[in-house]
């Protein structure tokens, strides 16, 4: 199973669940709606919509029931970029080869339009009143809202802000990047095996999938950067990067297991994360 193929096979399908979700640009108001999707078309990777839609097939569901969470994450993640690219957090004046949403629109409406993405995946993902799923949608959207809050997301975001690398162990920065990066990523998988009708005991496995996954993920993120005399929250600078790719290829290994048990209908999910954390595919 090739993880470029899947998700460019999925592509289509997260294209269609967020233009849906979205007003569209000419809606008033116009700056905002545009602004809103400055960044969402055209995306990145939507590696994280892909992990639920994959997270459904493997817990033995056909895909479109991951629709809503496929939407929903990515809109959280689409609004966590426009604010980290803010000029009071990473300040950054191009994001994926085109000018950030502050530069594009102004800073005010970049925060704006940031609050309004995180609004909107929690309104796709709840669903017209009477969607199908009830309880299962209650505990994807639940997920979804943990991961966003400040016991992951934020508070993560707030620990990467104050870190101090002379001070950090590697435990302090996997914490960081569990809540910052992985945090976001479990959930994309947790809300697919929710919708899905994943059982109390599959969804423990897969947290604990999404967890390994998401930490080795941002590992190979900062691999990628190689700012070794960076000072910034990374393994690489506090283990060197062989180490830290030893760390996120242990953490793989760990994750894999986990599902293992699963079959051929999680080959996607295993070729997702084995591409997150190697970027080969
Ligand atoms: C400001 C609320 C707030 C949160 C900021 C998500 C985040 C927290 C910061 C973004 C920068 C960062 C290092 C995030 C960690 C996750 C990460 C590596 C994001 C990039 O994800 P990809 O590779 O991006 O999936 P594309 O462009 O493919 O969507």
């Amino acid at each position: 199973m090739d993880a470029r193929a899947y998700l460019a096979e999925r592509g289509a399908l997260v294209e269609r669940a967020l233009e849906a979700a979205l007003p569209p640009a000419s809606e008033p108001p116009q700056a905002l709606h545009a602004a809103m999707r400055h960044l969402v078309f055209p995306g990145g990777k939507r590696l994280r919509p892909a992990l639920a839609f994959a997270a459904a097939e493997a817990v033995g569901s056909p895909v479109d029931a991951a629709v809503p969470v496929a939407a929903a994450v990515e809109l959280v993640h689409t609004y966590s970029l426009v604010h980290d690219d803010l000029p009071c957090m990473d300040d950054d004046a191009e994001r994926r080869g085109r000018p950030t949403v502050h530069v594009a629109f102004g800073e005010a409406t970049a925060v704006l339009a940031g609050d309004a993405l995180l609004a909107c995946a929690f309104e796709t993902l709840a669903g017209a009143p009477g969607a199908p799923g009830g309880e299962r949608r209650l505990a994807a959207l639940r997920e979804l809202a943990v991961a966003a809050g400040s016991r992951a997301l934020v508070g993560g975001q707030v620990d990467d802000l104050r870190f101090d690398a002379g001070r950090a162990d590697a435990a302090s920065v996997e914490s960081i990047h569990e809540r910052k990066s992985a945090a976001l990523i479990s959930a994309s998988i947790l809300g697919g095996a929710w919708l899905g009708g994943a059982d109390a005991e599959l969804v423990a496995r897969l947290r604990r999938f999404g967890r390994a996954v998401g930490v080795a993920f941002q590992i190979a993120d900062d691999l990628l950067d190689a700012e070794e005399e960076s000072t910034g929250c990374s393994l690489v600078p506090l283990l060197g990067p062989e180490r830290a790719r030893a760390r996120a290829e242990a953490l793989l290994a760990a994750g894999l297991e986990e599902i293992e048990h699963l079959g051929e209908q999680a080959e996607p999910l295993r070729a997702l994360a084995r591409f997150a954390v190697r970027r080969d595919a």
